[in-house]
């Protein structure tokens, strides 16, 4: 499995799925949350309204609709509280729970944002570092993924991820 780490709009990728970093109510917001409705149309929303919501580091997928993507998988990041509430094993969740979801949906390639690093104030060298173990834990067992995209939509994450995926599994 390849990980690559790309500049751009969530919204405009081609892939089989792209990761939503939701909130619990899945109602939409405002961040990539709010992009990735705008472009898929309000059917996304009308679906979303069926799920119930989603707790926390959990996942749930949807169509893409109007999106390119096929899928959308829905989750909701920690929100950083300091560091002692559980955030790192939360988000790192986030990232196992979305990867298993799309294996079982037969994606082969599944571009993620980065989650809970913006409204929810992650610190974001920590949020990539969890990124990579989980991204790097999970391709190292054979499935349908077979490449995942980070896709930063500023410079500062874009140097983040690129650092990231730099430094080695300690
Ligand atoms: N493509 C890729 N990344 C994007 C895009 C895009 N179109 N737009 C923003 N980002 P955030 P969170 C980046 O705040 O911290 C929402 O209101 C953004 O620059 O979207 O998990 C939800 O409903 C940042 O790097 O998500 C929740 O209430 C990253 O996506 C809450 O925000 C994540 O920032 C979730 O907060």
């Amino acid at each position: 499995m390849e990980w690559k780490i790309l500049r751009g709009d969530i919204t405009s990728c081609a892939v089989d799925a792209i990761v939503n970093a939701a909130n619990t109510s899945l109602l939409g917001g405002g961040g990539v949350d709010g992009a990735i409705h705008r472009a898929a149309g309000p059917e996304l929303l009308a679906c979303c309204r069926t799920l119930g919501g989603c707790a926390t580091g959990e996942a749930k997928l949807t169509p893409g609709f109007r999106l390119p993507a096929r899928y959308v998988i829905h989750t909701p990041g920690p929100i950083w509280r300091g560091g002692n509430h559980g955030e790192d094993a939360l988000l790192a969740r986030c990232y196992q729970n979305c990867l298993a979801l799309a294996a079982q949906h037969g994606c082969r390639t599944v571009a993620f944002p980065s989650i809970s690093t913006g409204v929810y104030h992650f610190p974001l060298d920590r949020a990539a570092a969890i990124a990579a173990r989980e991204i790097r834990a999970f391709g190292a067992h054979p499935g349908p993924v077979k490449t995942v995209i980070t896709v930063c939509f500023d410079d500062r994450t874009f140097a983040a991820y690129q650092r990231a995926a730099k430094t080695p599994e300690a």
